[in-house]
C-alpha cells in the first residue's frame, strides 16, 4: 500500500534537480549565468538532492557562444558552492559535448577533467542508442572513480520494443554502468507505457533505474508517478521556477506527491520553495529568451518533435522569413526520421533530421538537397541506426560509396596531441585545449578574447510583451541616454521586476551590457 505514513529509506524517492541545467536549457535558450546561480547554491545544497544536474548538454556550448564564461571555471565555482551535493553531468558519448566524434583519447581526456573539475556522476547517452558510442565513455568515467549512468534514449517507432530496451540495459550493466536512466527527451512517455517499461527494465537490472521525462506533452509528473509504483526511486525533477511546458514536472509537485507516503522524498518542501522563490525572480532578468515554443503542447505525442528542437526549429525558419511552415516542418520530421530507420530524436540526430525536413519543406521537393550530415549518417558517421534506413534515400545521398558498419570512433587517429598543437600558447591547461577540441573557431576565439580581455558576452535581449517580467509601460522612456562624470552611457530598460517587499529590481543594458538595479517601488 502506497499510503502509508512509515517510510522506508528502500522506498524513498530520490530527487535528481536539473534547474542548473536542463531547466534553463529546456526554457530560457541555456542562457543562466553563473552569477545568477551562484546565489542560490547555498540553499540548494543544504535540501539533500540525491545530485544536481548542472553541467554538460549544451551548457558548455552557450558559455562559449554566448555568454562568454569559462565553462570549466562554472564548474570549479559550482563545485565549491555545492560542496554536499553529487554534481551531475549529461555527456553526448563519444560527441562529448559536441557535435561529432572524438578519438578515444579525447574521450578519456574529457571526462578524466570533468571528473577533477567537480563531476561525480556521469549520465552518458548516444543519440542512436548505438552502445559503442558510450564504450569509451563509460570505461573512462569508471577509470575515474566516478558514477556511469547508461543511458536510454527514449522514442517510440515500430523497432524501439520493451525487448529492445531491456537488451540494452543489461548490456549497459555489462559494460559497468552503476545506474541506467529512461531519457525521454520529448516528453512521448505515456503513464502506461512508463508503467511497463519501468517495471521491465527493474526486473531486468540489478543497478537502479531513473526516470528523465521532459514535460512537453503536460504528462510527466504521471510518468513519474506511475514509475515509481513500478520500481523506479530516482526521478529528475526541476524546481518550479524553471518547470513545466519543454522543461521538466517541478521538484515542489512531485515532493508535495509522495509526501507522507512510502515514498516520501524526505525534502524540505519549504526550504525548496524558499531555493524557487528566489529563481523566479532571477528569471525575470531572461524574459528575452522566453518562447512561445517551451510551453506544454500534446502535439509531441503526435509529431514526436522534442520541444528544445521545437525552438530552434522556429528560430531557422524565421531567420529565413518561413515561419509560415512550421506546421509543414513538423509534419515532416517523422518522415524524414523513418527514412533514417527511426533515430531518437535528440543532439546530434535533431539537428541532422530537423534541418533536412526544413530543407525539404522549403526547397518544395522532398531530399532535393541533401545536407552533409544526413549523408555522413547514412554512411554510418554516426553509428548504426535503429532500423533499415531507405535505401533509395542513401543510393541518392551517397552513391555507391562503402557505408561503414563498425564503431565510428574506430576510424579516427587519436587528437590529443594534435589539437594542442593547433591551439598552441592560447591553451593554459588541458581543459582549453579540450574546449578548443569541442569548438575549433568558437573555441579559439574564446581563449583568444580571454587572453586579451575583450570578452564580452551577448546582450540581454529585450522582453517582449506578454513575456513573465512586468512590461514597461509606454509613459515610462525605454531607451535613453544618461551622463555621468562626464560619460555618455546609453540605457535600453528591458523589464521591471515584481514588488518585493517595497523594492523592484528593473534589468537594463548599459551599453549594451545587462545589469540590474533596485528601485524603490512606488505604486
Ligand atoms: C543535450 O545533449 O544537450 C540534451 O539535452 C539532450
Amino acid at each position: 500500500m502506497t499510503t502509508t505514513t512509515t517510510s522506508s529509506a528502500a522506498d524513498a524517492v530520490n530527487i535528481t534537480d536539473v534547474v542548473l541545467r536542463d531547466g534553463h536549457q529546456s526554457l530560457i535558450a541555456t542562457r543562466l549565468r553563473t552569477e545568477d546561480m551562484l546565489p542560490v547554491c547555498p540553499a540548494l545544497d543544504a535540501i539533500g538532492f540525491h545530485s544536481l544536474e548542472v553541467w554538460g548538454g549544451a551548457t558548455f556550448d552557450a558559455c562559449v557562444r554566448f555568454l562568454k564564461e569559462d565553462p570549466w571555471q562554472r564548474l570549479v565555482q559550482l563545485k565549491e558552492a555545492l560542496p554536499n551535493t553529487p554534481l551531475q553531468m549529461l555527456l553526448r558519448g563519444q560527441n562529448l559535448l559536441g557535435y561529432r566524434h572524438y578519438a578515444d583519447d579525447v574521450v578519456e581526456s574529457f571526462v578524466a577533467k570533468s571528473a577533477d573539475n567537480g563531476i561525480d556522476i556521469f549520465r552518458v547517452f548516444d543519440a542512436l542508442n548505438d552502445l559503442r558510442n558510450l564504450e569509451t565513455a563509460m570505461r573512462a568515467v569508471k577509470a575515474s572513480g566516478k558514477h556511469a549512468q547508461g543511458t536510454l534514449c527514449y522514442t517510440v517507432s515500430p523497432v524501439h520494443t520493451l525487448e529492445r530496451y531491456v537488451a540494452d540495459a543489461r548490456r549497459l550493466v555489462e559494460m559497468g554502468a552503476d545506474s541506467i536512466a529512461i531519457k525521454d527527451m520529448a516528453g512521448l512517455l505515456t503513464p502506461y507505457a512508463t508503467q511497463e517499461l519501468v517495471a521491465a527494465l527493474v526486473a531486468a537490472v540489478e543497478v537502479p533505474v531513473h526516470l528523465h521525462a521532459h514535460a512537453t506533452s503536460g504528462l510527466s509528473s504521471q510518468c513519474h508517478l506511475k514509475a515509481v509504483e513500478a520500481g523506479c526511486r530516482h526521478i529528475d525533477t526541476c524546481n518550479s521556477a524553471f518547470a513545466g511546458g519543454t522543461s521538466h514536472p517541478s521538484t515542489e509537485a512531485m515532493v508535495a506527491a509522495f509526501k507522507d507516503t512510502s515514498f516520501d522524498t524526505g525534502l524540505d518542501l519549504e526550504a525548496i520553495k524558499a531555493v524557487g522563490d528566489q529563481l523566479r525572480e532571477v528569471r525575470k532578468k531572461y524574459a528575452g529568451f522566453e518562447s512561445e515554443f517551451t510551453r506544454e503542447d500534446v502535439g509531441v505525442q503526435i509529431n514526436q518533435v522534442p520541444g528544445g528542437m521545437m525552438s530552434n526549429l522556429a528560430n531557422q525558419l524565421k531567420e529565413q522569413n518561413a515561419l509560415s511552415q512550421i506546421r509543414e516542418v513538423f509534419a515532416e520530421i517523422p518522415r524524414v526520421r523513418a527514412d533514417l530507420g527511426y533515430p531518437p530524436l535528440v543532439t546530434p540526430t535533431s539537428q541532422i533530421v530537423g534541418t533536412q525536413a526544413v530543407m525539404n519543406v522549403l526547397t518544395g521537393s522532398r531530399y532535393k538537397s541533401i545536407t552533409n550530415e544526413v549523408k555522413r549518417y547514412l554512411l554510418g558517421g554516426y553509428g548504426q541506426p535503429p532500423a533499415a534506413v531507405d535505401e533509395g534515400l542513401r543510393k541518392r545521398a551517397i552513391g555507391n560509396q562503402q557505408v561503414e558498419e563498425g564503431r565510428p570512433a574506430d576510424q579516427l587517429d587519436p587528437e590529443m596531441m594534435r589539437l594542442a598543437a593547433d591551439i598552441g600558447e592560447l591553451a593554459e591547461s588541458q581543459e582549453d585545449v579540450l574546449t578548443y577540441a569541442m569548438f575549433p573557431d568558437l573555441g579559439r576565439d574564446f581563449l583568444q578574447g580571454r587572453r586579451d580581455g575583450t570578452l564580452v558576452p551577448e546582450p540581454m535581449p529585450a522582453a517582449v510583451a506578454g513575456d513573465a517580467q512586468r512590461p514597461v509601460t509606454e509613459a515610462t522612456p525605454t531607451e535613453f541616454v544618461i551622463d555621468v562624470h562626464g560619460e555618455s552611457y546609453e540605457v535600453q530598460i528591458t523589464g521591471v521586476g515584481s514588488d518585493a517587499g517595497g523594492k523592484r529590481q528593473v534589468y537594463l543594458t548599459l551599453d549594451g551590457m545587462p545589469e540590474s538595479v533596485v528601485f524603490e517601488a512606488r505604486d
